[in-house]
């Protein structure tokens, strides 16, 4: 199975980034994680940016607060699919890297879940690997049937 890579601006992101670690982890995933940053570290960044496919990564996970430009960044030096996670770091409450992250420019896409919407962001990786990888399509299946279940048994025991 191709890997996943979690880049992260700062180290500051690493809690938002816990329940990701989680949902890749619980999928048996391969990831690996790292602190790059678009501002700070702009060589870096793009340079694993441009070398991850060849490494056997499949999909990239960029999780960056305030103006955060990573997943951009990270999307403008590969053609892998690459998730945006707009982090909750500022006064702004996360709508400025919201906006920074979701709003780019034709050409090079970036699939920007929630504000700390790190769970759905290792949620979606897994589907775009699960394409090819029957076993892991089927896991996710079983996940969804399990949270139907989870939901319809709140439903039966609501008592108001
Ligand atoms: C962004 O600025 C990072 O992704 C982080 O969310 C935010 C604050 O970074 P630190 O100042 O805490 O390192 O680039």
């Amino acid at each position: 199975m191709k890997k996943v890579a979690v880049i992260m601006g700062s180290d500051s992101d690493l809690p938002v980034l816990e329940s990701c670690f989680q949902t890749l982890r619980k999928l048996n995933i391969p990831y690996e994680a790292h602190v790059y940053s678009a501002h700070r570290t702009p060589d870096a960044a793009g340079a694993f940016a441009a070398s991850a496919r060849e490494k056997g990564f499949g999909v990239i996970i960029a999780a960056a607060g305030k103006a955060a430009h990573l997943a951009g960044a990270l999307a403008a030096r590969t053609v892998l699919p690459v998730i945006g996670i707009p982090v909750k770091a500022s006064a702004l409450e996360g709508l400025d890297a919201l906006l920074s992250t979701v709003q780019m420019p034709g050409g090079i896409p970036v699939a920007t879940v929630a504000i700390n919407g790190s769970e759905n962001a290792a949620l979606l990786a897994a589907q775009m690997l699960a394409l090819s990888d029957e076993t892991l399509a089927g896991t996710l299946e079983a996940m969804r049937r399990d949270m139907e279940a989870a939901v319809l048994a709140k439903d039966a025991a609501l008592s108001v």
